[in-house]
């Protein structure tokens, strides 16, 4: 907390409250970086009386002086210190210095994750992060969308049962929630348009860089819109996302080196169909109804660049509430950028009658799904959204090329702790 009598100006008394990133001693002066709340501040310490205080990096301090305002500093201006106090002393030399050119590994960093978060590029990635997740919130709102919150705690699987993990709820069986799903289809029944930022929680036994045990998803759900209409919303919102970050935050994107992203006028929007062909044309043999693989899309997301959708999946690679376009193909989408899949979304069922046969076709009991099948019967309107993945989104803002970099505590079959 930087307490600046008559603002940031030259002369002005300051008084800073803070965490010291690094001390720099020369002979006659001493300079600390110090964090105030998520900037750097450069303090100047030139009395011998106060430079003999053996203040380390990581330490908590308190300090007065007179602001001088000089390019010199980060921010344009250091404080020539005139009283300091520590308020908190580090007990023990740390496993790795936070400012250390050569990073240690990613495991060690998370081991001591709190730590590892003192980063300056840490601190700007979840800056960011928080930034972003407001940007969403004002793009939904903006149109006219409700937020909501559904139960994480649920009783049948949503994507399928494969991937749940399973809790005892009292004395009854229970899952954690793969996706708010169900619960946000339900919702458009009363307020049209709904949106929910939240954890998923997925039991993929999966080791790769992209997926994780607990994530954070975007999901809207929106009534009476068709498939395209659907991707329009998707565009709209992650085009001006970005681009509120480009407006508002060029600093924090320059702090982590991430690279600038192109926006193109318009997302490109592939069938499926087209990308097999294209595989086949280019890759491999690949027949219609087989799911793309990691190499396909590889070559095809190199082949395209950034931002694109693949449509009109074939029914059998989707999830049970989705709406078949005939009998092979289905109003569906996924939102890519390269070879990572951000999001997937489609048109639903809201028919009762077709909704049972959709849980019949990939082997789930409708006796399972009685009250997500009741309200279908009262006049369910027609709808549609998607899922975003949140953490994977950050991975394309960032240039990062693990998720567990720009999320605080990852949780993977390997790790539950901290
Ligand atoms: P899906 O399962 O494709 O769709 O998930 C939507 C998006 O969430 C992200 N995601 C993940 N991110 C990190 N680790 C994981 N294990 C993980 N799983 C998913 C991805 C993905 O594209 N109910 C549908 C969405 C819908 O139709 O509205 C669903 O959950 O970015």
């Amino acid at each position: 907390m930087l307490i600046a009598r008559n603002g940031i100006v030259d002369g002005a008394e300051a008084e800073v409250f803070g965490w010291v990133l690094s001390v720099r001693e020369q002979k006659t002066v001493v300079f600390l970086i110090v964090y105030e709340n998520r900037r750097q501040v450069q303090l100047v310490i030139k009395e011998r009386k106060l430079m003999s205080r053996g203040i380390k990096q990581n330490a908590s301090i308190w300090a007065r002086g007179t602001i001088r305002t000089t390019d010199r500093a980060p921010n344009g201006f250091e404080i020539h210190v005139s009283s300091i106090k520590v308020l908190s002393r580090p007990k023990k030399l740390p496993p790795f210095n936070i400012m250390a050119a050569e990073l240690p590994s990613l495991d060690l960093r998370l081991d001591y994750r709190a730590l590892d978060l003192r980063r300056p590029k840490n601190i700007a990635i979840f800056t960011l992060r928080s930034k972003i997740l407001q940007y969403f919130r004002e793009y939904f709102v903006s149109k006219d969308f409700v937020e909501v919150q559904t139960p994480k705690i649920i009783a049948t699987a949503s994507e399928g049962g494969a991937a749940l993990f399973p809790l005892m709820y009292y004395d009854k069986q229970a899952f954690l929630a793969q996706s708010p799903q169900l619960y946000k289809e339900e919702l458009t029944m009363a307020f049209e348009r709904v949106f929910e930022i939240g954890p998923i929680f997925r039991a993929e036994p999966s080791r790769t860089l992209k997926h994780l045990s607990e994530a954070i998803s975007l999901d809207a759900e929106m009534a009476y819109l068709n498939n395209d209409e659907i991707m329009d919303v998707l565009e709209d919102m992650v085009k001006y996302v970005i681009r509120r970050v480009y407006e508002r935050d060029r600093d924090l994107i320059e702090r982590i080196r991430a690279p600038v992203i192109d926006l193109p006028d318009r997302f490109p929007r592939y069938t499926y169909s087209e990308v097999v062909k294209w595989i086949n044309e280019n890759v491999e043999e690949l027949q219609e109804g087989e799911d793309l693989q990691a190499k396909h899309l590889e070559a095809f997301g190199g082949h395209v660049g950034g931002f694109y959708f693949i449509k009109e999946w074939p029914l059998k690679l989707k999830p049970f509430y989705i709406k078949p376009k005939d009998d092979f193909y289905s109003y569906s989408f996924d939102l890519m950028y390269r070879d990572t899949e951000l999001s997937s979304g489609g048109e639903r069922i809201h028919d009762p009658a077709m909704l049972r046969k959709g849980l019949k076709r990939v082997g789930l009991s409708p006796k399972g799904f009685k009250y997500h099948l009741l309200p279908y019967y009262y006049g369910m309107p027609p709808h549609g959204g998607f899922g975003f993945g949140v953490d994977r989104f950050m991975m394309v803002i960032t240039g990062v090329d693990n998720i567990r970099e720009v999320v605080l505590y990852p949780r993977d079959m390997r790790r539950l702790v901290p």
